[in-house]
């Protein structure tokens, strides 16, 4: 775990979710009515353990947009995380942001980029709907709704 890494993670047990999502509600603009986000799943296993989102976001501003983290009443803390096989097996790291050209689309999708979510705050089960604020680079921010979803439903 990198110094990054754990700022991040202070910052966010600072922070109440609730006043969060207003403060990010206040500063939102029309970018966010620009980004479309489809098919948004929350895979999850029985127990405390880790969820992993995947959804398709495309870009439909003219401008590049950046996607520099996530937020989830449902969970104390949510990171953007890319996947990559390394010497035969699957690592993952925490990236500082995903960067979407103007028009273009990201699928967060198994073994690539997802979304981990992690330490449930209430219970989660499959079929349930969990809501997850996406946060820019600008501050703008974009609230999806995410089906939860088994792995081996994906
Ligand atoms: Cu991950």
């Amino acid at each position: 775990m990198n110094t990054t890494h754990a700022l991040r993670a202070v910052r966010r047990t600072l922070l109440p979710a609730l006043s969060l999502a207003a403060l990010c509600a206040a500063v939102a603009t029309a970018q966010a009515a620009d980004i479309d986000v489809s098919d948004a799943r929350l895979s999850i296993l029985p127990g405390d353990t880790p969820g992993a989102g995947y959804f398709t976001l495309h870009n439909a501003s003219d401008e590049t947009i950046s996607l520099v983290g996530a937020e989830s009443p449902a969970f104390e803390a949510v990171e953007v995380h890319e996947s990559m096989e390394h010497d035969g097996m699957m690592h993952m790291h925490e990236l500082e942001a995903v960067e979407v050209e103007p028009g273009a689309s990201i699928e967060f999708a198994p073994k690539g980029h997802h979304l981990m979510l992690m330490r449930r705050t209430q219970e989660v089960n499959v079929g349930d709907e969990v809501d997850v604020t996406l946060r820019f680079a600008d501050d703008t921010t974009l609230p999806v709704t995410f089906d939860v979803v088994s792995p081996t439903a994906l």
